[in-house]
């Protein structure tokens, strides 16, 4: 291993997708052997105190309040936006006007049209890019878009996806702020249309290409919430829960569900994708483990199989452990960094590219625009 090329890192958000980020930064060159070694340069968050505690345990050499003082420094080749929603496309724009690499938590922007801003502006700039869509670097659900790629499921009829949560039944739950932000549509863009069905939608059209028009039907089932920041009572204008049904371009048919009033249900991400030749199926509750059914296996002993996603012959995982011992969350991320590095060693960018995670955000506009008017709408390309 020679000398590595040093990227001087600078965070946005030391929120919990700050801590995610970090870490995977911080971890990346221990298990992968790359050309590049990110260094943790500085975080910037707005509270002094927050941002020195976090550089601090994070081992940050510097810290920032104003992401604009960030954006300037020399020493900063990549922004990583890991901040509220509604700071994402200022920060990312600014940040390719000043030449940096942009990484951006997902969703890209709050809607298309901020998007699309985002998308013109990286591109303006040369700058490679990348969205935070970590759970495509799963293991299992790598393994997932191999089987598929590799045509074993021959002619796919049907793709189905969920995101369950429980975590903001209580009518108490304030809404804004830390944490919260996400309860407040004017910070958010959406509810769970754009933070959790946005994974399964990347997820599903990475899987089995684009999707053309969908039928939505969403609720906002706790009317009003008392406003972190203003103290009132407030309207509450995102979606709670969001279904719909949707049409393929290689005319497979889904169905999408998610919901943070799934009373049990903490994180459960599941995929199935029903093909003429075998079908698979996987669950971020299991996340190691791919349920795969293959119809050519001899009659007697066809079934379901449970297959251990732990073996060095699975994507990511000779870099970790011995064959048999699991990795979880924390480690989407670290592959997500390591494939942009490798990626930019051979000058690209790696995927999803702030172009590619555009391509959800039209598919959350048209599912949010069909909870509106309860027609079929066509998703923009
Ligand atoms: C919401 O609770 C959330 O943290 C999302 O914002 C993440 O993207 C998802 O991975 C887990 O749930």
């Amino acid at each position: 291993m020679g000398a590595k090329k040093k990227l001087g890192i600078g965070v946005v958000g030391c929120g919990f997708m700050g801590r995610t980020h970090s870490n995977a930064f911080g971890k990346v060159n221990r298990f992968f052997d790359l050309e590049y070694e990110p260094v943790l340069t500085a975080v910037c968050a707005r509270n002094i105190a927050a941002a020195e505690a976090f550089a601090e345990n994070w081992g940050f050499a510097s810290f920032e309040t104003d992401w604009r003082k960030l954006v300037a420094r020399r020493d900063i080749d990549i922004i990583d936006i890991a901040s509220p929603n509604d700071t994402h496309a200022e920060i990312a724009i600014a940040a390719a006007a000043a030449g940096k690499m942009v990484m951006c938590e997902k969703p890209l922007g709050r809607n298309a049209a901020e998007s699309e801003k985002m998308v013109a502006a990286v591109e303006a700039a040369g700058v490679p890019n990348m969205v935070w869509y970590n759970y495509r670097r799963v293991p299992a659900v790598m393994l997932a878009k191999q089987l598929v790629d590799e045509g074993r499921l021959g002619r796919i009829f049907h793709y189905r996806a969920k995101f369950l949560q429980d975590w903001t039944i209580s009518a108490d739950l304030p809404q804004g702020g830390a944490g919260l932000w996400r309860l407040d549509a004017s910070v958010a863009g959406s509810g769970v249309t754009g933070d959790l069905l946005a994974h399964c939608i990347d997820t599903a059209m990475w899987l089995n290409g684009p999707i053309d028009t969908v039928t939505a039907m969403t609720e906002t089932f706790i009317k009003e919430r008392s406003h972190t920041i203003s103290g009132k009572v407030e309207p509450v204008t995102i979606d709670d829960a969001s279904a719909f049904l949707a049409r393929f371009h290689n005319h497979s048919l889904a169905t999408f569900e998610a919901t943070r009033y799934a009373r049990g249900h903490k994180a459960l991400y599941t995929l199935e994708i029903n093909g003429a030749d075998a079908s698979i199926m996987w669950d971020l509750h299991d996340l190691h483990r791919l349920q795969y059914f293959d119809h050519s296996d001899e009659g007697r002993v066809r079934g379901w199989r449970s297959l251990h996603i732990t073996d060095s012959d699975h994507p990511y995982m000779k870099h970790w452990w011995v064959p048999g011992l699991q990795i979880g969350y924390e480690h989407t991320f670290i592959h997500q960094v390591a494939d942009f590095l490798e990626a930019l060693a051979g000058g690209k960018s790696a995927s999803p590219t702030f172009r590619e995670a555009l391509a959800t955000d039209y598919v959350t506009d048209a599912v949010l625009q069909s909870g509106r008017s309860g027609l079929w709408e066509q998703v923009r390309r």
